[in-house]
């Protein structure tokens, strides 16, 4: 089982970085790569086209601007792609959140909030939908949420005697 993370821009790295912890925390492969839908449409293309026959089991698309990227690839594959709005204009990502939110029908993209939130709910939702076949994913996933539940109760804790 592997995941792809596809990025327009190298600038977009440090929030779709979110997106590759989670992989690797749950202990799946995944690979990245730069390629946009404007300035690589072939290579977008192509890849998306390959992606299930390579073995891949969900794309994660991390864009800003007018983001196009997500679509773009769900318009070649049939694998779920999962959208992350990355906030690179003056506009502050909502412009990338309208742009892959607004798919037409029939060509969906799971479309997460803006930047690292939205990265490392990515991943989760790729791991999630992987773990509907997966014992050791669903298990994986249970603790994740035991250990997160734990960790707030903690802070919660501490802030009593603040
Ligand atoms: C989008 O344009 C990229 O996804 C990036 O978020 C934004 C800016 O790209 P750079 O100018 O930093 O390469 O295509």
């Amino acid at each position: 089982m592997k995941i792809a993370i596809i990025m327009g821009s190298k600038s977009d790295l440090t929030v779709m970085e979110e997106s590759a912890a989670v992989l690797k925390q749950f202990g799946l492969a995944c690979e990245m790569r730069i390629l946009s839908a404007h300035r690589t449409p072939e290579e977008v293309i192509a890849f998306s086209s390959r992606a299930r026959d390579e073995g891949y089991s969900a794309i994660i698309a991390g864009a800003g601007m007018a983001a196009h990227l997500a679509g773009v690839i769900a318009a070649h594959t049939t694998l779920p792609v999962i959208g992350v709005p990355i906030a690179s204009s003056s506009l502050g990502g909502l412009d990338a959140l309208l742009a892959m939110v607004q798919m037409p029908p029939g060509i969906p993209v799971a479309t997460m909030g803006i930047g690292r939130a939205g990265a490392k709910n990515a991943a989760l939702l790729a791991v999630e939908i992987l773990a509907l076949t997966d014992e050791t994913l669903k298990r994986r996933l249970v603790q994740y949420r035991t250990d997160m539940k734990k960790s707030v109760l903690e802070e919660d804790d501490g802030i009593k005697n603040f």
